[in-house]
């Protein structure tokens, strides 16, 4: 597959620096403000390698006159609500960059992550630039290897309906995977190697699209909490959050998830997960060494958020069980949902 960083057209990098530009409205103060602004640039220059050196200069001048009106700009909806209030989207993936949307105050980068199997690889292999299904004009690319998207939701989705741009998607493709397997994450509020958390208390679960050619259709969705992700240990202790450890009873990564099945490489689906349907394997803490109370998600300590396909020796037992088998998805507009609860159903297999 190819997954190399795209060029941004003028139109698509003048949006992404809109999209930063207004975070400098309503309550961001003028330090933070700058220093998105400053991110942005940052960010640019990542992705816009081959943009001329003038166009850069053009786009740092846009960015001077936005910052400097939207400072004072009191009307603002942060970028992840801008489509409706059922959803506070994390990503699109538009702006086509590693980065989530920081204009809700989260601030973190898309990452893959696998079990480091000698025969094992995995795209994207260098940082991680979105994948392109449809060109900037909206129709479909036709170097895109998987389908594209329809803008808007669908009768799955309602709220996304304003949705203008559905170019970008989060791919990963892979095999060799001899131990517990593969997979790809975001985190919500990550500051160099440590992952500190975000209160996701305000919403009762997470939403995403996802199509791709999975073992038996399943991917496994984790939502990491200070608890259980070894990297927030110091932001449990600052809190005095129990957390894992190393100990044989505490273990580390056995996170709240759920295994969604009937993922399709010929359609996109989308998938609603409410809170109350993650739960962890067992094999770790809180679930060994913690009170039966403490075992569900701290949705006040969330700290990122991880998709995850099984590898040929899926209980890391050393004895590979299943045959190696290649594999390939996506997600696109993964948010947090405030139209779900503890009435709404777990999700059943696609049809
Ligand atoms: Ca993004
Ligand atoms: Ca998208």
């Amino acid at each position: 597959m190819e997954m190399v960083p795209e060029d941004m057209t003028m139109r698509e990098a003048k949006m992404a620096m809109a999209q930063r530009a207004r975070a400098c409205g309503g309550n961001w103060d003028g330090e933070l403000c700058e220093r998105l602004i400053s991110t942005g640039r940052v960010a640019m220059r990542g992705v816009a390698g081959g943009v001329s050196v003038r166009v850069l200069w053009a786009l740092a001048a846009i960015v001077s006159a936005q910052g400097a009106i939207g400072c004072s700009d009191p009307a603002r909806i942060p970028d992840g609500e801008r489509l409706s209030p059922e959803v506070s989207l994390i990503d699109d993936m538009e702006d086509g960059t590693q980065y989530i949307l920081s204009d809700d105050g989260r601030v973190g980068l898309w990452y893959t992550y696998n079990d480091m199997s000698a025969s094992g690889t995995q795209e994207p292999a260098v940082g991680f630039p979105m994948y392109r299904t449809r060109m900037p004009d909206g129709e479909p690319n036709p170097a895109s290897e998987i389908p594209p998207r329809e803008c808007g939701g669908g009768v799955e989705a309602p709220f996304f309906a304003g949705e203008e741009s559905c170019a970008f998607v989060a791919r990963t493709a892979g095999n060799g995977q001899r131990g517990w397997g593969a997979g790809m994450g975001v985190d919500l509020n990550g500051e160099g190697g440590a992952k500190n958390p975000v209160d996701a208390s305000e919403f009762g679960g997470i939403g995403f699209f996802v199509q791709g050619n999975v073992r038996g259709g399943s991917i496994r969705v984790n939502v990491q909490d200070v608890r259980t992700t070894p990297e927030s240990a110091t932001a449990a202790d600052r809190r005095g959050i129990a957390r894992c450890t190393d100990e044989p009873n505490r273990r580390c990564n056995d996170h709240y998830g759920f295994l969604v099945r009937g993922v399709r490489a010929d359609a996109w689906s989308w998938v609603s997960i409410p809170f109350y349907c993650l739960a962890s394997g067992g094999w770790g803490f809180p679930a060994m060494g913690g009170t039966p109370d403490e075992n569900r998600l701290r949705t006040d300590a969330v700290v990122g958020i991880q998709f995850q396909v099984e590898g040929a020796d899926p209980t890391d037992s050393g004895t590979p069980t299943l045959p190696v088998q290649a594999f390939d998805f996506a997600i696109d507009n993964l948010a947090f949902l405030r139209n779900v609860d503890a009435n709404t159903p777990c999700p059943a297999p696609a049809p």
